[in-house]
């Protein structure tokens, strides 16, 4: 049993309880409501879910457990994984335990890279990624309890083992997707003794003299971790997760959704974007051009990608830490200048269009610029990044749902017509 196991086992039943008694206490209050608008316009808002793990106040941004994200910068992604999981920080004897934990459980099997080796080489790298952690759904250690009969109480011990071999296991499964995807040679073993980060970062194989690649994969392993409960990846998992399905279903199911263009897959059309820019004026452009392509860009009908969030009204601290970091690390790198050109230039046009809610730089606004920088020069590639860092975020969610012993998902979905008669209109139209 590891700390980690310990440490759980000591709180969940206390976790489960005060919910439960909570609901007993406080069950027919109301929270929140639904109106017209939020039914037709993606539930924004609408305050259904719970999620411990991690918050996201419209006006400050991720917070993990309690603590900001910018005072995480500096964290290994194992301490963060800590964290989302128990609440509190890990100190230097747990940080190990875990560590030494994952190395245990990192080893891929082989029929793996046989599933990959067998997919046509143009397949998105995201798809090959998610279908990777389906193919290893196999090992599921819940499934296999619970066709034994393994009592409710221990669901969240069976999901927490689903979670660390997975976890494990990620850096090298999505190391070995670049490497396939982008015949880069042979996979890289993994080497003993890496931190978590610094090991993906070395299977992946990308040239890393003064270990500025490896900061730069440490710190974006931290930034995408979580963002609470209601975007797609996480909600899309933890419904999934609800019908008991384990692990392995419930995070490709999520990073499915992650895969979409409104959703992590903004950081790959970022960068296509700001390639274009700098492909169509030969080099940086000056602010004058830099806006008319970004009018243009919307009259097209398209978004400006890494602009605007869901739940987010000020400038991402995600964002602002890769911004601090390349000020640091590479101020003078072309792609970099340019997003932070973008973000001098765009916002202020953003601003001008009444329906748009945050005119702020998300995360993915710069991410690719930096990952581009040091070598990383397959846009598509990156929300595979992204998910391997927020994969943490979503077993951990996961894990405390099961802990707190929460039923299967089951909203009520009713007509159009339904809600006309609801709301005494008659004659509506469907389509077909
Ligand atoms: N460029 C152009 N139009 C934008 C825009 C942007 N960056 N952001 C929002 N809008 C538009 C929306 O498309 C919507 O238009 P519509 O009413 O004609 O459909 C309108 O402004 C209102 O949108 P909103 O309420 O401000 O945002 P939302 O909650 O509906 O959508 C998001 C949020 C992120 C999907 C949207 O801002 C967007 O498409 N941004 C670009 C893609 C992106 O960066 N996604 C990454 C988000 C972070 C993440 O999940 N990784």
């Amino acid at each position: 049993m590891s700390m980690l196991h310990n440490r759980l086992r000591n709180s969940v039943f206390a976790y489960r309880d005060n919910r439960r008694s909570f609901a007993r206490r406080h069950g027919s209050e109301v929270v929140s409501q639904v109106t017209v608008s939020q039914m037709m316009g993606g539930q924004r808002g609408v305050k259904s879910l719970l999620c411990d793990v991690s918050e996201v106040p419209p006006d400050k941004g991720l917070i993990v457990r309690g603590i900001p994200i910018m005072r995480l910068v500096d964290r290994l992604p194992e301490e963060i994984f800590w964290l989302l999981m128990t609440g509190e920080l890990p100190d230097q004897t747990e940080l190990a335990d875990l560590q030494e934990d994952f190395e245990k459980r990192s080893k891929v099997p082989d029929y793996a890279w046989k599933v990959l080796e067998a997919l046509p080489k143009d397949s998105h790298p995201m798809a090959a990624f998610s279908l990777l952690i389906l193919a290893l759904e196999r090992e599921s250690e819940f499934r296999k309890q619970y066709n034994a009969g393994m009592t409710r109480d221990d669901h969240w011990l069976a999901t927490l083992d689903d979670s660390l071999n997975l976890i494990a296991r990620l850096p090298e499964l999505a190391a070995g997707v670049y490497r396939w995807r982008y015949d880069l040679g042979k996979r890289v073993p993994r080497k003993k003794g890496l931190d978590w980060a610094a090991n993906y970062a070395h299977m992946m194989g990308v040239e890393d003299k003064d270990g500025g690649f490896t900061r730069l994969v440490r710190l974006y392993m931290v930034l995408h971790c979580d963002h609470e409960g209601g975007n797609v990846s996480a909600h899309t998992a933890h419904c999934v997760a609800s019908a008991l399905s384990d692990t392995y279903y419930a995070v490709s199911a999520g990073l499915n959704g992650l895969a979409g263009p409104l959703h992590g897959l903004a950081n790959q059309e970022v960068l296509k974007w700001l390639l274009e820019v700098l492909d169509k004026f030969d080099g940086n452009p000056t602010d004058d051009q830099l806006e008319q392509f970004a009018h243009d860009t919307l009259n097209s009908g398209r978004v400006i990608p890494g602009y605007g969030h869901a739940v987010l009204r000020v400038v991402d601290p995600r964002f602002t830490a890769l911004l601090e970091f390349g000020n640091k690390e590479c101020p003078d790198a072309p792609v970099f200048k340019l997003a932070e050109q973008v973000f001098r230039v765009v916002p202020k046009i953003l601003q001008r269009i009444h329906k748009i809610k945050d005119p702020w730089p998300n995360v993915d606004s710069i991410s690719g610029s930096l990952l581009h920088q040091y070598g990383v020069t397959q846009p598509r590639y990156y929300t595979v990044m992204f998910g391997v860092s927020r994969a943490m975020g979503i077993v951990s969610q996961v894990t405390m749902s099961r802990a707190a012993g929460e039923p299967i998902e089951r909203p009520k979905s009713i007509t159009f017509q339904t809600l006309g008669e609801l709301l005494g209109e008659r004659a509506f139209e469907s389509v077909g």
